[in-house]
């Protein structure tokens, strides 16, 4: 028979589990209970009682929203209280706000645009309110989620005056998801839409995958990869976009589609898919028009184009031009637009890859309809974990440019590394292309600040599946987050992000976020350091991309062999990109590519981008690139050492569940990062022949051996 110490202890086992169990399904909309009893009550007395002004699902869904938040945050305490208070929370947009309190905001409808909203505290007729508010209802929804976020970063809510608007239009997540579920370069389960069960079957992550970037502002999803399958725009399949599209629009998110160029032919039965063709141009207007009856706010196509393999203008001896331009015509009636890539490499240019964008785009600038916009990635290469900013940045001053980042980690170790990205985009979105003066900065091009430009975007290649936890790793709903957050505000600084991230998803505690912020801030260049450090690129493995594989030299392409990137010989190391070299730097402002150029003042983080040095070259710190370079991997580990290390200590701070979830992971990390610094070193000392310096440890493994493993089921290949 069981006692009842043996209920107790059966019952706090349970219990303890339940609370302490998370899947991190909820992401940074935890809304977890605040625990200063004094904040509570300061937050209950100014709140008041929600008056919701208008009717419309998005003014519901922020009402709901806020209940969700308030019950959750603040507990049964925010149902009573709430009903003896004079003081009200008004929200609502500008058409539905009563005169009295329109007055009190005086001009602020002037400073915010139509996505911007406005949180301010005002007292009148003897009463207090907190007023959100902007001139759409989607508007309103943005400054409920940044009212949330005030009391889930624990800040005061006395005395408000917040104007916020984004800074660029189109903020966008790019999925790479194939119709049969699979997710290129997806390292989280499988694709979150369920094709086969769509229309009929809404699940209901759907509602909150929208719910999430409503949160931080995101307002555009490309539904399915950019290497195209047509059959997306079938009937069939059209029937499900809409549906999904009908689940997003009251959170003000858009639905895109990438359009396979040569969709006429495969599913319209025409012979030819040239853009300047009669029959053709005529197929992709009516193909729109239907997308229109069924979505009427969709946001238009993405397209890769003559990349890699996939069809474009230039199989029918077009242009880049006459594609997108097509596409555009189509769309312009309906108020749609072309989001046009520029990753383009050519089998048959044998100039440097890093060149050819540029050369293949630039001399089109100010030839693109309104309604184009080229979409570019940070870097002239592929999403390596450091690339010098892309020099078509600054470089079409009457071009919409979209900034193309990667959240899903393809060349960064896969959802196994935890690394904060946002680290990386600003360091991106800072770059000086200095084509107007000092102070030229990417973010500026892509805000359209520089220039003037109108149409702005920013996408992110995204890193969700149907994990439960969204991304693979719970510090990885980092990267989505504060690539949302970035859209939002392209000055943000990665360490506020990573702050109001930590404290929305785990706690407020100081000294749970101290160490973890700077853990985050810092993860980035470990991994910089054991995979591609002083400017190394694309040494992964090929086709996977998943550990080192500086060895690969047999494929039929000469830049898909890591052995072009760099260079390694028995002189030295690196791929001269200077005047002496392929002369890419060219392709920067004249300030930009001085810098690079002399190795007097190219940062060293770069150098082996720019340059081809000899083994024995001197680092600024005086040792040789050699022992530099060694011990630059040996760092990268010893950060990863120091993770760990700072991770274990907040097992009192963290539930079990995402504790063990991120610490299994770091212990992968540290074992692939040795993994990289070891098969590196041994492939590099053949060229250098010179030994490892002391503090390096010693490799446990041969270079052979190394070269031996195989990963024919890496995932997202
Ligand atoms: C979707 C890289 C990736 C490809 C990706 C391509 C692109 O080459 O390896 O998987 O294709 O970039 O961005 O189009």
């Amino acid at each position: 028979m069981l006692k009842k110490n043996h209920f107790i202890l059966l019952f706090s086992i349970v219990f303890c589990n339940y609370i302490f169990a998370n899947d991190g399904y909820k992401l940074w909309l935890e809304y977890s209970y605040i625990k200063s009893e004094s904040l509570r009550k300061d937050y209950l007395k100014t709140i008041g009682k929600l008056v919701p002004s208008g009717h419309s699902e998005t003014i519901n869904i922020g009402l709901e929203e806020l209940k969700r938040g308030f019950g959750s945050m603040l507990g049964s305490e925010f149902l009573s209280s709430n009903k003896n208070t004079k003081n009200t929370l008004v929200f609502g947009s500008k058409a539905n706000l009563d005169k009295d309190v329109l007055i009190q905001l005086g001009n602020a409808f002037n400073e915010i645009n139509e996505e911007g909203f406005i949180i301010k505290s005002v007292a009148f007729k003897g009463k207090n309110h907190i007023i959100i508010t902007g001139k759409t209802d989607v508007g309103v929804l943005y400054g409920v989620y940044n009212f949330l976020r005030l009391l889930q970063t624990n800040q005061s809510i006395e005395k408000l005056h917040i104007i916020d608007s984004p800074k660029i239009n189109l903020r966008v997540l790019n999925h790479w998801d194939n119709l049969d579920r699979t997710v290129e370069r997806g390292y989280a389960g499988f694709s979150i839409w369920d094709w086969h069960r769509l229309p009929d079957y809404l699940d209901p992550r759907y509602t909150d995958y929208a719910r999430a970037n409503a949160s931080i502002g995101l307002n555009g999803t490309v539904l399915n990869n950019v290497n195209a399958n047509a059959i997306i725009l079938t009937p069939q399949y059209l029937e499900k976009v809409e549906a999904l599209a009908n689940i997003f629009r009251p959170y003000g998110i858009k639905v895109y589609l990438t359009a396979r160029f040569s969709a006429p032919i495969e599913i319209g039965g025409l012979e030819t898919a040239d853009p300047l063709d009669y029959n053709v141009i005529n197929w992709w207007k009516e193909k729109t028009k239907e997308i229109y009856q069924r979505i009427p706010d969709f946001g238009g196509f993405l397209v890769k184009a003559n990349s890699e393999g996939q069809p474009g203008p230039q199989n029918y001896d077009r242009n880049h031009v006459d594609g997108a331009n097509m596409l555009a015509n189509a769309l312009e009636p309906f108020g749609g637009i072309v989001m046009w890539r520029a990753f383009v490499y050519s089998e048959h240019d044998a100039s440097d890859r890093a060149k050819q964008a540029y050369t293949e785009f630039v001399p089109y600038d100010g030839q693109f309809k309104d309604n184009v916009i080229i979409q570019v990635k940070n870097g002239a290469i592929d999403f390596q974990p450091r690339e010098p900013f892309h020099p078509m940045f600054g470089a079409m001053p009457k071009t919409p440019l979209m900034m193309e980042f990667q959240i899903t980690q393809e060349y960064l170790g896969f959802s196994t590394h935890s690394i904060f990205l946002p680290k990386l985009y600003e360091e991106t979105l800072h770059a000086d292309t200095y084509r107007k003066g000092k102070g030229s900065t990417v973010a500026k091009d892509i805000d359209g600040s520089l220039d003037g430009k109108r149409l702005t975007g920013i996408a992110g290649v995204s890193n969700i599946g149907n994990d439960i936890n969204w991304t693979g790793n719970s510090l990885l709903q980092a990267n989505w987050y504060g690539f949302g957050r970035l859209a939002w505000n392209p000055y943000l600084s990665a360490e506020t992000i990573a702050d109001e991230w930590l404290k929305q998803t785990f706690s407020n505690n100081e000294t749970f976020i101290k160490p973890i912020k700077q853990m985050m801030l810092d993860s980035r260049e470990a991994v910089v350091n054991y995979m591609t450090p002083l400017g190394l690129h694309h040494i992964m493995d090929t086709g996977h991309h998943y550990g080192p594989g500086p060895w690969v030299s047999n494929l039929s392409r000469p830049e898909w062999n890591p052995v072009y990137y760099h260079k390694a010989d028995s002189l030295g190391i690196g791929f001269d990109r200077t005047p002496t070299g392929s002369n890419a730097t060219a392709q920067y402002a004249p300030e930009v590519a001085n810098v690079f150029n002399d190795l007097k003042s190219i940062p060293e983080q770069d150098l082996l981008w720019f340059h081809h040095v000899p083994w024995d070259y001197k680092l600024k710190n005086g040792k040789t690139l050699w022992n530099g370079m060694a011990l630059k991997y040996q760092e990268g580990v010893d950060q990863v050492a120091s993770m760990i290390k700072t991770w274990d200590k907040m097992e009192n701070y963290v539930d079990v569940e995402r504790f063990n979830n991120i610490k299994m992971l770091l212990n992968i990390q540290y074992k692939e990062a040795k993994w990289w610094r070891d098969a590196c070193l041994l492939y590099f000392q053949q060229f250098s022949g010179m030994p490892l310096p002391e503090d390096v440890e010693k490799p446990t493994q041969t270079l052979d051996y190394f070269q031996s493993l195989k990963f024919p089921f890496a995932p997202g290949n």
